[in-house]
């Protein structure tokens, strides 16, 4: 008897557990999309929010869900929420007590909301809630991330205080280094599909998730929007010094990150660099062997046969890089090879002058041995030729 109630029992529990899991697909998969809030103290943005949000859903035919993912913020931002549940069934408030933050909050939204694509979105009408259906629409035409973009051509940024701006320029330029292509690697306001971050090994902290998700997630295909970033009109900001810390600690985790993960979309800048960096150095060994050949066995003038050897070189590396390092923007060039030949030479050009400038200031007015003072400056003239090479010689459209 006892044997026969231990089976019943156990049916039952597979039973049960088939129908949890049946419960979790069918849940996940409620909603066409998630809009993720994160909020603290955002008692008086998060009503209209709310309802913003949600008039956007009905006026685009969106069966959405909002999940508001807030702090155990003191104020009254939980008890609103609660509050507009009552009428808003398709509305869901996660309240965390552990360990504060945006971040964070975000990636528990991502692990919370009950369908295939999310958006997140800030409290405090700096996003425009009207801007999610074309989100939600480039998602569904084949888009892993759609990011709203402050920066790119259409966007703009309202009302900001000098020292955010430059702060932000300079996060923006930092994670460009990883992502070239996307004008907005740290914007607040993005869409992503569920898989990008399923498995990814997000490690939230700060502001920037979005440079997390970009970073640790598996993604090909983005897309950005132009908006027109304002800044909060009530509530208070929490940017802190702490959050520029954090930042730089979190360039650094991707870029290490993506090392040893070949399959992530900052390996495929890497990649590059190092592609670069192997043909500068062919170069570098053609630029003397012409050098010594034509000064020791055809008798020139070194600085004659030097002529030669560095022409010889641009070549050289032009060739490769046009041939190796970005072939894979072969479909997507914008300009002829010709343009791209005399666009490389110019930007050599440049490349020649940072290193000479650097090498003459650090000996002459510094006292630094001219040797270390000429590796800062090939390491400078290096960053500058591959940077402006790469968005400039061989541009592509998006
Ligand atoms: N859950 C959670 N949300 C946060 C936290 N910090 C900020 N937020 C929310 O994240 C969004 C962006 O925060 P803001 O303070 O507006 O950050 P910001 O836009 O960089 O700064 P300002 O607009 O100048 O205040 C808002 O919706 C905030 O309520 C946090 O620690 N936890
Ligand atoms: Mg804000």
């Amino acid at each position: 008897m006892a044997e026969d109630e231990c089976d019943i029992s156990e049916a039952g529990y597979r039973h049960l557990s088939l129908l949890f899991r049946v419960t979790i697909r069918i849940s996940t998969t409620m909603y066409d999309l998630t809009v993720i809030i994160p909020t603290y103290n955002e008692e008086a943005n998060i009503r209209d929010i709310v309802s913003e949000v949600d008039n956007v859903f009905r006026d685009n035919a969106l069966n959405g869900e909002i999940l508001v993912v807030d702090d155990n913020s003191p104020d009254a931002t939980i008890a609103i929420v609660n509050e507009m549940k009552k009428a808003k069934p398709n509305l869901n408030i996660l309240v965390r007590t552990d360990d504060r933050g945006l971040s964070q909050s975000v990636a528990e939204g991502f692990a919370h909301a009950s369908s295939e694509i999310f958006v997140v979105i800030d409290a405090d009408f700096s996003h425009p809630p009207s801007l999610i259906p074309a989100m939600y629409s480039e998602i569904r035409s084949g888009n892993e991330v759609v990011i709203g973009s402050r920066y790119m051509v259409g966007g703009e940024i309202k009302k900001w205080p000098i020292k955010r701006r430059i702060i932000s320029i300079g996060a923006t330029f930092l994670g460009r280094l990883l992502f070239p292509d996307i004008t907005d690697p740290v914007s607040g306001f993005f869409a992503v599909r569920k898989e990008v971050v399923t498995n990814a090994p997000l490690k939230p902290r700060g502001y920037k998730i979005l440079l997390e998700v970009l970073g640790k997630g598996t993604w090909e295909k983005d897309r950005e929007i132009p908006f027109e970033f304002v800044d909060r009109d009530v509530g208070s900001s929490k940017l802190k010094l702490k959050t520029i810390v954090e930042y730089a600690e979190q360039v650094m985790d991707i870029t290490l990150y993506s090392f040893s993960h070949h399959q992530s979309a900052a390996w495929r800048e890497w990649k590059k660099v190092f592609k670069f960096g192997i043909v500068g150095i062919i170069g570098i060994l053609i630029n003397m062997g012409v050098l010594y050949c034509l000064t020791n066995y055809v008798g020139l003038f070194y600085l004659v046969s030097s002529l030669f050897a560095i022409e010889l070189s641009v070549l050289n590396n032009f060739l490769w890089n046009d041939l190796w390092t970005f072939r894979s923007y072969q479909q997507h060039r914008l300009s002829s090879r010709w343009h791209r030949l005399i666009a490389f030479h110019g930007v050599s050009v440049g490349g020649l002058v940072i290193n000479m400038g650097i090498l003459y200031l650090l000996t002459s007015f510094f006292g630094i041995y001219y040797l270390v003072s000429n590796l800062l400056g090939i390491l400078v003239a290096f960053a500058w030729n591959f940077w402006v090479n790469r968005r400039v010689t061989w541009k592509t459209e998006k």
